[in-house]
């Protein structure tokens, strides 16, 4: 076999034929070309709504001298995981039916320092005149059995090409930093089997309460900070 480039990956035979034999598979890796279209107008519309956050973050810092956001993170769903999700729910395999029925393309997380930002950032941006809301899921007022918080949000998206506008779904979490540990650490215990697991995940769900607690703690304690600056 040819020595991969730094930028092609090459299957061996057998791994193709078994894809190809898959016979919804087989269409998906046919459409290729409007895949690989749809990723790039997902990863435009990834592009806009960070930068919908970057600029609320800049305004908050220029306006109140506080960056309500720590980080903010993106990714594109991998072809992997497109795949697995399709079979899973038992979707057809095709570029239309992946932009109708999966939401979670592309993600965009946003990790704050307080509860409070996240409702603050999430009602800016859902302000904006371009956002449409398609769901909401208020995993912090409710959060999962497992001790799982975070808001979630489907929205649409414009992004402008050279001949159209076209709506785009974008998946946005927001979360603090001690949700986003959390969830981290719960990922990695997930698919966790063994004598142990369930003792780690009853312990990893008082975490989660424990972690709650703390970040309300501390988000009062900057109120309180707040009011005292005030008074001065
Ligand atoms: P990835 O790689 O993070 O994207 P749907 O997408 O609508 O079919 P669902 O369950 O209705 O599925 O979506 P929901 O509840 O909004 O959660 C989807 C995403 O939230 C997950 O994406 C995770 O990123 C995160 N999430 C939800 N629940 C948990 C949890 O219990 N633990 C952790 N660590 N993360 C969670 P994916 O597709 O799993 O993966």
């Amino acid at each position: 076999m040819a020595e991969a480039g730094a930028n092609e990956i090459y299957f061996d035979d057998g791994f193709m034929e078994n894809l190809m034999a898959n016979e919804s598979i087989g269409k998906f890796i046919e459409q290729g070309e409007a895949f690989r279209t749809l990723m790039a107008y997902y990863k435009c519309a990834i592009m806009e709504v960070e930068t919908k956050f970057n600029v609320l973050n800049e305004d908050f810092s220029a306006e109140y001298d506080r960056n309500p956001i720590e980080t903010v993170k993106t990714r594109l769903k991998s072809p992997e995981s497109i795949i697995e999700k399709l079979q899973r729910k038992g979707l057809p395999f095709s570029a239309e039916s992946i932009e109708q029925n999966l939401s979670d393309i592309a993600g965009v997380r946003v990790i704050c320092a307080f509860p409070e930002d996240i409702y603050l950032l999430s009602e800016c941006l859902l302000e904006q005149d371009d956002i449409r809301l398609i769901r909401r899921k208020d995993y912090i007022a409710e959060p999962k059995p497992n001790g799982y918080r975070s808001l979630h949000l489907i929205v649409e998206v414009p992004i402008f090409l050279h001949n159209e506008k076209r709506f785009m779904k974008v998946e946005v979490q927001l979360r603090t930093i001690a949700m986003d540990f959390w969830a981290s650490l719960e990922h990695a215990i997930y698919y966790k089997k063994g004598h142990n697991a369930e003792e780690l995940r009853a312990e990893l769900k008082e975490c989660a309460e424990t972690s709650a607690a703390l970040d309300l703690r501390m988000q009062d304690i900057r109120a309180r900070l707040d009011e005292d600056d005030d008074s001065v």
